[in-house]
C-alpha cells in the first residue's frame, strides 16, 4: 500500500504528498529526484500543512517518498543567499519546525536511507521516530562550510548529546540505523520496508489516547524538561490535574477499575 502510494507520488511535482488515512494525516516529502532535499518551496508547503491540521486529525506521519527520508537543505539554493537572507532563511525553518514540534498533534517520522543535515533536523522535530535498517544519519555541514539552521543545535543534542553532535559535524561521522536506534535518533528500528506501516500503526495508537494526554505530551513535557525543576514540578502538577479532571480520563480510569480496559502486557 505504502509503496503503491510512493509510486503515484513520484509522478507529480508537488514538494509534499499529503493524504488521509482515517484520523492520521500522512505527509510525504516528495522530491525523490533530489533525494527529498528541502528547498524553500518545501518549507513553505510544510509550514502551510502544519499550520492547518484539520481538527479531526489525531496524529501525523511524516515520511520520504522513495528510498530516502531527506538529503537535507537543498544546496543549490545556498549560493544565492547573502548573510541577512541566510538568517531569515534559517528563521523560516525554525518557524516551520516549531509548528511540527509544538503543533496540535503528535508527529511520527518514518526514516530510511539518507537522514542528513536538515533532514535530521526535521526528524528531530517529530515526537516519535521509526527507522529502517537502510537509514543513516549524518551532519555534513562541516564539509559544506555551513552550520545547522533548522533548530538542530537545540533538538539534536537532546537526542544524542552535544559531544556526539559536535563529532558528527567536525569529522563527518555517519551513524548506521542500528547505532542510531541505540543512541536515540530513533525509538524504533524495524525491518526493511516496514517503517511506514509501523509509523502508521503507532500514529493510530496515538489517536486512541485521550486528546488532553497527547496535548500534554506535545506541549507540556518538552517545556517542563527544559525548565528550572522548581517551575517544572509545578507545571507538572497543574498539567496532571487538568488531564485528570477531564471526563475522558475519568471514563478511562473507571473502565479499568471495572475490568473493561486492556491490561499492560509484558513484552516478549
Ligand atoms: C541534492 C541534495 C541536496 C542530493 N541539495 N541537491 N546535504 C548534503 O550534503 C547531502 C548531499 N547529498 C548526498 O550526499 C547524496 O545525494 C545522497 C547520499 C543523499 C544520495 O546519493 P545518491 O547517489 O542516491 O544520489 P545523487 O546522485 O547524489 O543525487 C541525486 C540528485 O539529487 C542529484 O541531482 P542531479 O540533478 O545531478 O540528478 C543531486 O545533486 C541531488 N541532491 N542531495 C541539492 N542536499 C537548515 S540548514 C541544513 C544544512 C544541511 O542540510 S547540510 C546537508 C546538506
Amino acid at each position: 500500500m505504502a509503496h503503491a502510494q510512493q509510486e503515484i507520488n513520484a509522478e507529480d511535482r508537488t514538494p509534499l504528498a499529503v493524504e488521509r488515512r482515517g484520523r492520521v494525516l500522512v505527509v510525504g516529502l516528495n522530491r525523490q529526484a533530489k533525494r527529498n532535499a528541502i528547498n524553500d518551496e518545501t518549507i513553505e508547503a510544510l509550514d502551510a500543512c502544519f499550520s492547518s491540521i484539520p481538527s479531526d486529525v489525531g496524529a501525523v506521519v511524516i515520511h520520504g517518498c522513495g528510498p530516502h527520508f531527506c538529503a537535507g537543505l537543498d544546496l543549490s539554493e545556498v549560493a544565492e543567499r547573502d548573510v541577512s537572507e541566510g538568517v531569515f532563511h534559517s528563521r523560516s525553518w525554525h518557524r516551520c519546525f516549531e509548528k511540527i514540534e509544538f503543533g496540535p498533534v503528535p508527529v511520527v517520522a518514518a526514516l530510511k536511507g539518507a537522514v542528513i543535515g536538515g533532514g535530521l533536523e526535521l526528524a528531530a522535530a517529530a515526537h516519535v521516530r521509526v527507522s529502517e535498517p537502510s537509514a543513516y544519519y549524518a551532519l555534513p555541514e562541516g564539509q559544506r562550510g555551513i552550520f545547522v539552521g533548522g533548530g538542530g543545535s537545540v533538538r539534536i543534542p537532546r537526542l544524542i548529546g552535544v559531544a556526539r553532535m559536535a563529532d558528527m559535524m567536525l569529522t563527518g561521522r555517519v551513524y548506521s540505523a542500528e547505532e542510531g536506534e541505540r543512541l536515540g535518533f530513533a525509538q524504533y528500528l524495524v525491518g526493511e520496508g516496514e517503517g511506514f506501516a509501523k509509523a502508521l500503526a503507532l500514529a493510530e495508537t496515538i489517536c486512541g489516547n485521550a486528546p488532553l494526554t497527547n496535548f500534554a505530551v506535545v506541549q507540556a513535557l518538552p517545556r517542563i524538561a527544559d525548565s528550572d525543576p522548581r517551575v517544572g514540578y509545578l507545571m507538572e502538577s497543574l498539567m496532571a490535574a487538568v488531564a485528570q479532571g477531564d471526563g475522558e480520563a475519568k471514563a478511562r480510569v473507571r473502565a479499568f477499575l471495572a475490568k473493561r480496559a486492556a491490561k499492560i502486557e509484558c513484552p516478549d
